[in-house]
């Protein structure tokens, strides 16, 4: 069972992921990127998802032409989680 953030954690969450922004009405982040072009931006894709299947977690995504946004959130634990603020750690590393 992953446990959801404790209150200390959720309230470190705008200083160590300051790209990132709560979801209204759900337990979730997101990020929002626009690239150069379909290629930049699938090209971002295609990193993220490697990095998604090495951490066994998958992000709610979409792309439009050269913007991607994701959310995180655990569906296993019905909201944020340690495995949405690793994965968001990663992809801000790319
Ligand atoms: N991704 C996300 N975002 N939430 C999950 O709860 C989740 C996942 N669970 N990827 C994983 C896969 C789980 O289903 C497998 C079996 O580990």
């Amino acid at each position: 069972m992953i446990e959801r953030l404790n209150d200390a954690a959720r309230a470190a969450l705008a200083e160590t992921l300051p790209r990132w922004a709560l979801v209204d009405g759900r337990d979730a982040i997101s990020r929002d990127w626009k690239f150069t072009n379909f290629s930049e931006a699938w090209g971002f894709m295609a990193r993220v998802a490697l990095l998604a299947e090495k951490h066994d977690h998958h992000p709610e995504w979409s792309n439009v032409y050269n913007r991607v946004a994701i959310t995180l959130s655990t569906h296993d634990a019905g909201g944020l989680s340690h495995r949405d603020v690793a994965l968001a750690h990663a992809i801000d590393a790319l």
